[in-house]
């Protein structure tokens, strides 16, 4: 956290007295933003003020945590840093989850706060929350700011903050009188140069332990988007030829049918893909943190592999398992510099373990023949972004269809696949629909939610009835917490314990009632009619899709076991 003093910036020219909260918005204009998501009330009304007018267009969710998820995703989808604002108290704290979800998968994002004039700090004054203090541990960074001339360089800096190194969420709070105090001054603020370096020594152990591997896999990470570094990824595959595994914030990285690319690994990963970390001699960690998900028992992951970790946060290198090789610094110019060197010298002695790659990855391609006329979810998930091409977005919620998005979808580019990978937060996937498509109107975003997690946020679909969004909505309805019951299945004796959701309501009905076509569909045979009317409807629309509440996920690592040690249902 840092206070803002006005010593440490250049006043720049002189002007016309501003309000805090209109040097807000200018500042906001002149780094260029384009959308803001918001909710407003009393500690931040002087901002909606000046918010009337200006160039920056106001999305105005139902609920705040829909702003902050909606600001995540449009960040992610648009490679630029997404921005929420919400007033103090309780529309501070509903940002939080939010807040946490950018946290983990390092999404630029700048939230603003309004909070009580400062005279009334630490009076328990009505809605007032130390936000600064409830949120600490899971902004990158956070800012009070003291006096109106501090707000430009507050904001920029808070952009700059997010958005530079590891990208983070970046807490603005902005006390009331901060608001309605004019001034003069607006104090710019300084963005260092900063030339990324690389580290070349690290590169040339990186080089020479890919030379002296035999069963070489590139485990990719979600910082590999983040970082700007797809091409360069995608070029070092293609000269090196080694396999390459996926985490799933990293899907789509690769394209999923690319040659070499065994798919996501992990408790939910194909069976090619946890093989190969288990039987490799070398992993190749590219913005990846060794999560537990992705790992299985950490103790026997990738038991026989040597480690190359790049990565841009020093702090992830040797941080659960350490590095024979490390490369901390920008991902891009790192594989880049790696690519070069190995374009020159003798090719990679590679080409059994990548035949072997390939066969497993044949020998255990998912089958979409399950028996039986209900609708069978991998199968459709494939259909709908097969039918979608190469525009496809979805924006996941959290659960079963997740991971059955994750596996049976085809990504074609890293935007693809937007979810709630760090967190898991449930709710996430109808805002983030509406963030990514606000980010990318010409991209054909899907929303894929489970019952459960649709109606946590059910209530953004008056935002997509209000600005029109033509967001697709694939609601996968088992009538239950579908990945808690399959774990109460499997781990805890079928003792099915609060998971049943057979009182939903009819969901058709009620997107229509917030103005939305739906329909249902409930047979396979309906599902590749369903599949085109739901893409080809003009504005948004909902496709009500019930499935049997048995469906598991499957493979599956159960919890505690090492990744080769996969379950496969019947
Ligand atoms: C906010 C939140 N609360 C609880 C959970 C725990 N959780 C993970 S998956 C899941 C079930 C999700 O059910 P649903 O949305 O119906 O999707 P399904 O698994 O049935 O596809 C729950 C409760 C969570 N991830 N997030």
């Amino acid at each position: 956290m840092t206070l803002m003093t006005a010593a440490a910036f250049k006043p720049s020219a002189e002007t016309a007295p501003q309000s805090g909260a209109r040097l807000l918005v200018s500042t906001l204009e002149r780094l260029g933003v384009e959308v803001v998501f918001g909710y407003p009330g009393g500690a931040i009304m002087p901002v909606y003020d000046a918010l009337a007018g200006s160039r920056l267009k106001h999305i105005l969710v139902r609920h705040e945590q829909g702003a902050a998820f909606a600001a995540d995703a449009y960040a992610r989808k648009s490679g630029r840093v997404g921005v929420c604002m919400a007033t103090s108290g309780p529309g501070a704290t509903n940002l939080v989850t939010g807040i946490a979800n950018a946290m983990m998968d390092s999404v630029p994002m700048v939230c603003i706060t309004g909070n009580v004039a400062q005279g009334l700090m630490g009076t328990d004054a009505f809605q007032e929350i130390d936000i600064l203090g409830v949120t600490l541990p899971i902004v990158k960074h956070s800012i009070l700011v003291r006096s109106a001339a501090e707000v430009p360089a507050a904001i920029e800096q808070a952009f700059h903050i997010a958005a530079t190194g590891r990208p983070g969420p970046v807490l603005v709070d902005l006390p009331k009188d901060v608001q309605f105090e004019t001034t003069t001054e607006d104090y710019g603020f300084h963005i260092p140069n900063q030339t990324p370096r690389v580290d070349h020594d690290g590169v040339a152990a990186a080089e020479a332990a890919i030379r002296a591997a035999k069963k070489p896999l590139v485990y990719i990470g979600g910082g590999v988007k983040i970082g700007g570094a797809t091409e360069a990824l995608r070029a070092f595959v293609a000269a090196t030829g080694i396999p390459q595994v996926s985490t799933l914030n990293a899907l789509g990285t690769l394209p999923t049918d690319a040659p070499g690319m065994l798919g996501m690994l992990g408790m939910h990963g194909t069976r090619a893909a946890n093989h190969a970390v288990q039987d490799s001699d070398l992993l190749i960690v590219v913005g990846a943190r060794f999560d537990d998900r992705a790992t299985g028992k950490l103790a026997e992951f990738a038991p026989n592999a040597r480690i190359v970790h790049f990565d841009i946060d020093a702090s992830e290198v040797g941080k659960l398992r350490s590095a024979n090789v490390a490369v901390v610094g920008e991902l891009k110019p790192g594989v880049e510099v790696l690519t070069g060197r190995l374009a020159v010298g003798p090719a990679l002695d590679i080409q059994p373990w990548v035949a072997e790659c390939a066969e497993a990855a044949a020998r255990s391609a998912y089958r979409y023949d399950a028996p039986g006329e209900g609708v069978y979810a991998p199968a459709l998930l494939k259909a709908v972004s097969e039918a979608a091409g190469d525009d496809f977005v979805a924006a996941c919620d959290v659960g079963q269809h997740q991971m059955w998005a994750a596996m049976h979808c085809r990504f074609s580019k890293p935007e693809a696949h937007i979810t709630s990978g760090g967190l898991g937060a449930m709710g996430f996937g109808l805002p983030a629909g509406i963030g990514a498509k606000l980010a990318d109107p010409s991209a054909t975003v899907v929303t894929i939610a489970g019952d459960g997690g649709f109606m946590m946020n059910i209530q953004e679909l008056a935002t997509l009835k209000r600005y029109g969004i033509p967001l697709k909505i694939v609601l996968i309805d088992n009538s239950s917490l579908g990945l808690v019951r399959q774990w109460q299945e499997l781990f805890f004796a079928e003792n099915y314990s609060e998971i049943d959701l057979s009182d939903n309501p009819d969901f058709v009905k009620v997107a229509e009632a917030f103005g939305i076509e739906a329909f249902r569909i409930d047979r396979r045979d309906q599902v590749s009619e369903g599949v085109q009317r739901l893409l080809a409807a003009d504005g948004p629309c909902l496709a009500h899709v019930v499935i049997d509440p048995r469906d598991n996920v499957w493979p599956l690592v159960p919890p505690g076991k090492n990744n080769a040690e996969m379950m496969e249902g019947s």
